[in-house]
């Protein structure tokens, strides 16, 4: 018994040493197998000077420990001295200004605070490579991008590389409640233990801060939108300054949610009217006290009047004289107020779509300058495929940032391999035509076509406790792209997919290419099975999973019959000029051209246009014919990713391999209930038979009526 207890331990010991189950995310850094690179590589290492000191150079040490460990089995080497024996420097622009010459200086400063240089430097007869930034934060980007070239075997030590990020605030929102749980969660619990802290650190907190400097990401706001104004007692500001001082080094700011309502909750007012002069006092003492703990502290993220969220609507106020006083609180400790857009009421007879415009466009010009106002991608709720919100281009004078989902709350949660940076690819280049013909929402949220200067890229976070932390391995990839894109809001969703594809799981060909194949065409399957041709919003209620395009009764706008309008006649919402006119708050040249069903490009058909389900798509087919198409086509393309995967697994990691394996079996079932039960539902109004060409849904529409989800994760405890 004894023995096989040994074997067991000795097994898994041995196992656990070999198998990938994730936690490393892209940092997981291989044995180099270009023989060349390896002894470029280990030729570096033997010698690594740092002009200067800093506890973000301890971090760089930390990780060329680690990477030297794994990629070429040997520990680095620390010169003490700048000359003898060195080979590569680190340090400041003005850290290294003896050995730079004036230009580059000029061209390093010019790169801002966190840019970075990288390249050969030629002094006193010999070369060496150097990593140079404005601060020791840039030094750490430019280290990991290095290493990131290392990686995936495109680094030439002899030629130079620099590098800033086009947007200035780079910042994952976590969801979190302070009891754990998490709002549209996948991968398990929180990672605050609020509960243990301040007194105990747990170690992922570290490896967390590592993985988002990795990307550049410089900003986190750790707790939910749906606020507990809790977080903001004394005793949490003392649990949130040891996180803050964890993730300072790495460049990393913390910023928390404020609950409009906390005057009231935590402050033993009886109003919360930002005009009361009480209550702008508690905002200023909390401020300063927040300061008090965490001198950098980021600032706040506001949700208001949306959702049954408190907000200065309760006092008449509008959504500026409530945020100004959030700002005003911060501005003298240079903090930020970042303030949601997601504003929509039940109340208001007006389409969903609308009401974001309709508060916000008058106030353009009223926020304080260190206001940004959050936008989501799209007008409605991070649905598959949106239009982009028409806020971005309709105001002049306020700060726009973007606040994406990288958590799948409507795109298969942790059971589906969705790589989302097409998706943000696509928002990002989205032709706004204000406030320039040209002008794209990149441009806007960067600043180039609005002339910002505080810009802001937000991802609502899918980080939890699972042990690969995204609870799918792919989730990973999401995390990663929000990072890249929000540094760079021009990458191409390819060339990022093919970084974090060599990252994970390394350079064999055949596998980087099918891998590739697969990330790019999931989203638009994920579009096909679950909303094609512009239909939205037709998922199980609240928890989101799974299709319902049934779900009627109770709050109007949480319905699906609110946003698919099917009848006898036909299917879509007219919002056009004929119909709610949202399309009226997009600049002419787009109002023009979508107000035309002809013309408008038919990813967004239904979401403007109520047509008839006769109506002539592109290809000839009826709207009824079409919209059967994509379904059965997003269900092929899902089996197809399975199948790609399956032809892989000797090129994988087993437990990787086995990993996505089972979950893409799941997704292709899930594809199939969409599309099953979306074409049964709709086939009621449409009343036609299904297009030859495609695969009849099998089973009937009370089946997939019937199916209860009581464990469904991810939804707030109240619902
Ligand atoms: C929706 C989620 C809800 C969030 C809300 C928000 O269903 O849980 O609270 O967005 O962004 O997508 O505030």
């Amino acid at each position: 018994m004894k023995s096989l207890l040994t074997f067991l331990f000795s097994f898994c010991l041995f196992f656990a040493a070999v198998a990938k189950d994730g936690y490393e995310l892209w940092l997981d850094y291989r044995p180099l197998e270009n023989a060349n690179l390896k002894t470029e590589v280990d030729r570096l290492f033997s010698g690594v000077f740092f002009f200067g000191q800093s506890p973000t150079y301890e971090i760089i040490r930390k990780e060329l420990e680690i990477s030297s460990q794994q990629m070429i089995e040997k520990a680095p080497v620390f010169s003490m001295e700048r000359l003898a024996k060195t080979q590569v420097w680190m340090g400041t622009r003005e850290e290294l200004s003896q050995v730079l010459g004036l230009d580059q200086q000029v061209q390093i400063r010019e790169l801002g605070e966190d840019g970075y240089w990288r390249g050969p430097i030629d002094f006193q007869g010999k070369t060496y490579y150097a990593i140079v930034g404005n601060r020791p934060v840039g030094v750490l980007y430019g280290v990991f991008d290095w290493l990131k070239s290392i990686q995936t075997e495109t680094f030439n030590p002899k030629t130079e590389k620099s590098d800033s990020p086009k947007v200035k605030l780079r910042m994952l929102n976590h969801w979190d409640n302070l009891d754990r749980t998490v709002e549209r969660g996948y991968a398990g619990f929180s990672i605050w233990d609020w509960h243990k802290l301040p007194g105990y650190i747990d170690p992922r907190y570290i490896d967390y801060a590592r993985a988002n400097a990795s990307l550049g990401i410089n900003a986190v706001s750790l707790t939910n939108v749906n606020a507990n104004a809790r977080i903001l007692t004394t005793d949490f500001m003392k649990k949130a300054k040891v996180l803050a001082d964890l993730f300072r080094p790495y460049g990393i700011k913390v910023f928390l949610t404020a609950r409009f309502s906390a005057p009231m909750e935590i402050g033993g007012l009886k109003t919360a009217d930002p005009l009361d002069p009480a209550v702008s006092e508690f905002w200023k003492k909390k401020t300063d006290e927040m300061y008090s703990f965490i001198p950098d502290f980021g600032g706040y993220l506001v949700k208001a009047n949306s959702e049954g969220q408190p907000g200065p609507h309760e006092y008449q106020r509008n959504h500026a004289e409530g945020a100004n006083v959030l700002a005003d609180a911060l501005a003298p400790h240079g903090g930020i107020l970042i303030w949601r857009a997601f504003v929509y009421s039940h109340e208001i007879d007006e389409d969903r779509h609308k009401q974001a415009n309709l508060e916000f466009e008058p106030l353009d010009g009223k926020f304080r300058d260190n206001v940004i106002i959050q936008v989501k991608n799209g007008a409605i709720d991070f649905m598959p495929r949106e239009p982009f919100h028409p806020l971005f281009g309709a105001v002049k004078n306020t700060n726009l940032g973007m606040e994406f989902q990288i958590t799948q709350e409507y795109l298969g949660q942790a059971t589906q391999l969705v790589y989302l940076a097409p998706m943000w690819e696509e928002v990002l280049r989205s032709q706004t035509y204000r406030p320039t013909p040209n002008s794209t929402v990149a441009g806007i949220i960067d600043g180039t076509d609005s002339g910002q200067k505080l810009t802001l890229m937000a991802g609502v976070s899918n980080i939890g406790t699972d042990r690969n932390w995204t609870g799918h391995l792919f989730g990973q990839a999401n995390w990663f792209a929000f990072g890249r894109q929000a540094w760079d809001p021009y990458l191409t969703s390819a060339e990022v997919a093919e970084e974090w594809i060599k990252m994970t799981f390394g350079q064999k060909p055949e596998a980087l290419v099918k891998i590739k194949e697969i990330m790019l065409e999931s989203r638009e399957a994920a579009v096909n099975y679950m909303t094609p041709l512009g239909l939205h919003h037709i998922m199980g209620r609240s928890h989101h999973y799974g299709p319902a395009p049934w779900v009627e009764g109770g709050r109007a706008d949480w319905t699906s019959l609110y946003y698919h309008l099917a009848d006898s006649l036909g299917i879509g919402f007219d919002r056009t000029g004929s119909g709610s006119n949202a399309i009226a708050q997009y600049a002419p040249e787009i109002a023009k051209a979508w107000s035309d069903p002809n013309q408008i490009p038919e990813k967004y058909l239904l979401w403007f246009h109520h047509l008839p389900w006769d109506f002539k798509l592109k290809s000839g087919k009826t709207l009824w014919e079409g919209i059967g198409l994509h379904y059965d086509l997003g269900v092929k393309t899902a089996r197809k990713m399975e199948a790609d995967w399956k032809s892989l697994e000797a090129d994988l990691d087993s437990e990787q391999f086995d990993h996505v394996r089972q979950l893409l079996a799941i997704q292709v079932q899930e594809a199939e209930w969409w599309r099953n039960a979306c074409l049964l539902y709709f086939q009621t109004f449409a009343n036609r038979p299904f297009p030859a060409e495609i695969e009849k849904p099998e089973g009937d529409l009370e089946y997939y009526k019937s199916l209860d989800f009581p464990t469904a994760p991810g939804i707030r405890p109240r619902w």
